[in-house]
């Protein structure tokens, strides 16, 4: 089943130096394609819309002074079951509780800085996707 997520690379990938360490797991599974790739940084108007369902969460406004902290590098993933796969790839949210060999479980270790966002759902990734790459076909 092809589908298509949205990937964040959050600003601790990026200030590590991570990217290609995470952009590379992404493109050696086989026939997915990255087709949509830019480092952006993201306002507050953006992030409201992202993460709606964490407003009012103790974590939120750390969560949101974080992810405005740097760019980011947004992007658009096709392929056979990409939603559930980069999910996969990136570990449960919690980087200690995530198991080596994913990326929160190779390289994080608090729960806000977990280098990685991804669609959690078909509906989450339609919605997701509109927000941040809205003129996507
Ligand atoms: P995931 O990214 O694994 O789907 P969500 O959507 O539940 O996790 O949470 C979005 C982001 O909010 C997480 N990636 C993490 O940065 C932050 N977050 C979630 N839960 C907590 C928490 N209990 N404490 C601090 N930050 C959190």
């Amino acid at each position: 089943m092809t589908q298509r997520t949205l990937v964040l690379l959050k600003p601790d990938a990026v200030r590590r130096g991570l990217v290609g360490e995470i952009v590379g797991r992404i493109e050696r599974k086989a026939d997915w394609t990255i087709t949509a790739l830019e480092l952006r940084t993201l306002d507050r108007e953006i992030l409201e819309r992202h993460y709606a369902e964490h407003i009012g969460r103790p974590f939120y406004e750390p969560l949101v002074a974080f992810m405005s902290s740097g760019p980011v590098v947004a992007l658009v993933v096709e392929g056979e079951r990409v939603i559930e796969g980069v999910r996969a790839l990136a570990g449960p949210t919690d980087p200690i509780a995530a198991p080596p060999g994913s990326i929160r479980g190779d390289f994080g270790t608090i729960v806000r800085e977990n280098l990685i966002h991804a669609s959690d759902s078909e509906e989450s990734a339609e919605r997701e996707l509109k927000i941040f790459f809205p003129g996507l076909a």
